[in-house]
Formats: structure tokens, sequence, C-alpha cells
């Protein structure tokens, strides 16, 4: 189908997540398209709904591709985008409906995983590579997807199922180069201290965003911060030296209540991009997706996805300055939360209403690094609410693996738990969100504490 259209010289529509996944996903399509001869239009929309399908139904484009989103509206694709050939390239969880004019493609349609086996940026090189063997160049960034999407969840925080395929296609293009070592942003780029206070994944409370107090750290485990004149990067250091820094993390975290699942993703799988300069942050696979996801949440997704075409000087120091306001912006909401009673415990959930103390394109974050820091007293997962700029409520729920294996599905909740409300909910069993008309405020989490009470008992 995109063929058929890229060779009768049409306009081609690709609209894409507005995540780190997303946003690669959108680079690889839009790099496919441009090598089929054809002009294009990306954007990354934060979600689809009747008034964004409408909107895009105007533009009458004789095919709209959607990326990393897409497979849980194909109703209203079929209601409101009639005109228009779609693709779906998706692997969030899709509704079942019959429409002739659409092409989908999901993970989840063939009994594959899509929460960590496959990303948005997968599916969408699989299409990319199907269409021309010469584009498994482009499969570091379906690698950078899966990672955008925390999909490292094999041993030693490794990639698994079809994310291997893309891999070893990386690999044998030469692009791609894999070890196992301390899991630092910046590994080969920046002083230690900088690559430890870098690191968000795990969050190290005290640590985490403070480079100051990472030098002082460092400095009390007896490490040697510079090599005559030049500050050490965490790859001049010996393994020795690498041990002493592991031991004396540990008891850090430990000690300020993280668990040890966090504690264990401190070592993990390195991905380094070999097509990429030395010394940037593209070069490291992670670094490279923290890029992008700073891009789309600063509200910037089309600076993402103009690295992922290939553009690089201006372009990477502005996603650096985007990638620099990101971070604090962040430090500032974890501290407001954890230092006020804003975090409320149910009897299944955490739930925390932000209303508009916290922007909604970075509640998930905030999300995830509560629940993955061990903060939090029980094992319950983390609901979160901020309003958007146009009043709706969004919501990101997020839970562990374990709590997965226990039975728990956040997407199926989130799904539900919307449709009492008028609102519209989805996602993966570990990471879901939901948005909501204004003014639906404490029962929504009550319905999400009684639907997951129900799930883990049954
Ligand atoms: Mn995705």
């Amino acid at each position: 189908m995109l063929r058929k259209h890229t060779d009768a010289g049409e306009h081609i529509r690709i609209v894409s997540h507005n995540d780190s996944d997303g946003v690669a996903a959108g680079g690889i399509l839009g790099q496919t398209v441009r090598r089929l001869g054809a002009s294009f239009r990306a954007t990354c929309e934060k979600r689809i709904d009747e008034k964004s399908v409408t909107s895009i139904a105007g533009e009458k484009n004789a095919l709209v591709v959607f990326s990393d989103l897409g497979s849980g509206y194909l109703d209203v694709f079929k209601e409101h985008l009639p005109s228009s050939d779609i693709i779906v390239l998706d692997h969030h969880l899709p509704v079942e409906v019959e429409i002739n004019n659409i092409i989908h493609i999901n993970p989840l349609l063939h009994g594959l995983d899509g929460a960590r086996g496959v990303s948005g940026a997968g599916v969408s090189y699989f299409l990319a590579k199907e269409l021309d063997g010469r584009n498994v160049d482009l499969s570091p960034l379906g690698i950078v997807g899966a990672l955008a999407d925390q999909q490292d969840k094999g041993e030693k925080k490794s990639l698994i199922g079809l994310n291997k395929i893309i891999e070893s296609d990386a690999k044998a293009a030469d692009l791609l180069e894999t070890n196992v070592d301390l899991i630092f942003y910046g590994y080969e780029t920046r002083p230690i201290a900088r690559a430890i206070a870098y690191t968000t994944t795990p969050f190290i409370p005290g640590l985490s965003g403070r480079e100051d107090s990472c030098l002082a750290f460092l400095k009390e485990t007896g490490i040697e911060l510079k090599n005559d004149d030049r500050w050490r990067a965490l790859r001049d250091l010996s393994e020795e030296e690498k041990r002493a820094i592991f031991s004396a993390l540990t008891k850090h975290m430990v000690y300020e209540g993280c668990d040890a699942e966090s504690v264990h993703d401190l070592v993990g799988t390195i991905y380094t991009l070999k097509g990429e300069e030395p010394w940037t942050p593209l070069r490291d696979g992670r670094e490279y997706a923290s890029l992008l996801n700073a891009c789309a949440r600063m509200g910037r997704p089309s600076l993402g996805l103009s690295i992922c075409m290939g553009d690089r000087n201006e372009a990477m120091r502005e996603a650096e300055e985007t990638l620099d306001s990101y971070r604090r912006k962040i430090g500032k909401y974890l501290d407001m939360v954890r230092a006020g009673d804003r975090i409320e415990e149910m009897e299944h959930i955490y739930a925390l209403s932000a209303q508009g103390d916290i922007d909604d394109r970075i509640i998930g974050v905030v999300a995830s690094i509560l629940l993955t820091t061990g903060i939090l007293k029980n094992r319950k997962p983390f609901v979160a609410s901020a309003l958007d700029e146009e009043g709706l409520i969004k919501v990101s729920a997020r839970a562990t693996e374990a709590m997965a294996k226990k039975g728990l599905d956040l997407g199926a909740v989130m799904m539900k738990a919307a449709e009492s409300f008028e609102g519209r909910g989805g996602g993966h069993d570990i990471a879901a969100g939901a948005f909501l008309p204004r003014g639906t405020g404490r029962q929504f989490f009550e319905r999400v504490d009684g639907l997951v009470g129900e799930q883990i008992r049954a």
C-alpha cells in the first residue's frame, strides 16, 4: 500500500506518538518514505481522538501512516477518516474493528509480546526492511525505540523477542556492539560524576540530578576523578574501581530505601551505536533514547525527528539544551512530590493528583521514577493524574514486572476504568494511561483501585 502511494507521487502523512519510541518510529518512516522518493509530513501526537483524527481527515491525505499509536482507535479511524488509506504500525492493545482501507500491523495480533518484545519503532523498522533490504541501516533506530520503551527486560537488561532480530540486523551491518557493564549515561563520554548524576534509571536518591553530591560520593569512595588534567569517564576505570563504585552505590541505595530490583539495574547491557560519532550522546542507545524523550516531553518532537532523520550540528546542540532543562524539571517535580504528602495510599494503588502542578507530558516519567526507586513503602501500582493544556485530565499508571506476573494488567484497567467516565484508556500491562474529561477526580482513582483489586485477586 505504501509503495502504491509513493509510486503515484503522493504526499505521505506520518502520524507518530509523542514519546521517544514514537519519535524514533517517525524517523524510520520518514527516512523510508524519503528513500522511496516521496514527500511527507510527520508529526508526533500526544494522543488520537475524534478531534485530532477529524483534523487529519481535513488534510485529505491519500495515505496516513500511524506509528506507535492507532491500534486502539480503529473505530475512530473508521468513522472519521473514511477516505484515506491507512497503515497502523503499533504495539499497543488493539481494538477489534473491521475496516477495508486499513493495514494493521501489531505483534499482539500474532500472539507476540508487544510490551517487551518490540516497540513502535521496531514494527516500523520491520516494514522498512520488508520494503527494501537496504533499510537495515535504520535498525539502530529500532534499538533506540526498544530501549526508549524500556523493553530491556531480558537477562542483564538485554533486549528480547522480536527486538533480538533487530539487534542481529544491526550487528550484521556493523552498526551495533553490546557489552555488559555499569549502566550510567555517558559511559564513554562524560566525567564519572556527571554520568552518575545524569542517570535516572535507576533513580538514585540524593545522587541522580546532583553532580556535586556525586563528586563528593566518588571522593569518599576513593576514586581518582582525573587523569592528569582530563576528567576520567567510566571506560577509563579499572574493573576493581568499578566494583568499588558498585558496592558503594548499593550501600547508598539500600540506605535510602531503594529495593533490590533497582540496585540490580545498575549493571546491564550497553548498546553502542557504532555508526554515531564517539563522544556524542547518540553513541549510546539509551542516551539516544533519553535525548528523544526529552525533545518529546518538552514539546519539541520535531527536533527529535530531525535527529532521527540524520540532522546533527545545530539540531544536536538544541536537543542537548532541551535535555538539560528536562532534567532540571524532573528534579524539581520529584522534590515537590516527595516533600509534601501529596501521594495517597489506597487499598491497591498509590494515587497522585497533581492537577496543574506537574506537566502532563512528564507525569508518566515522575510516576515511573517514584515506582522504581522503592521510595513508596508498599508494592502497589502508581497512578498519577495531571491537567493537560486543553483542560483534559491525563492519567499515567505504572507497575512493576513482579506485579504483572501476579496478573495485573494496567492497560486493561485503564481501558475499562476510563470507559465509565467517558474517557479513553489503554496501554501495556506495566505502563498505561488514560484521558478523562475535566472534573473526573477521586471516583476514577476509586474505580482503578477496585479494578486492580479484582485483577490481583483473580
Ligand atoms: Mn512505543
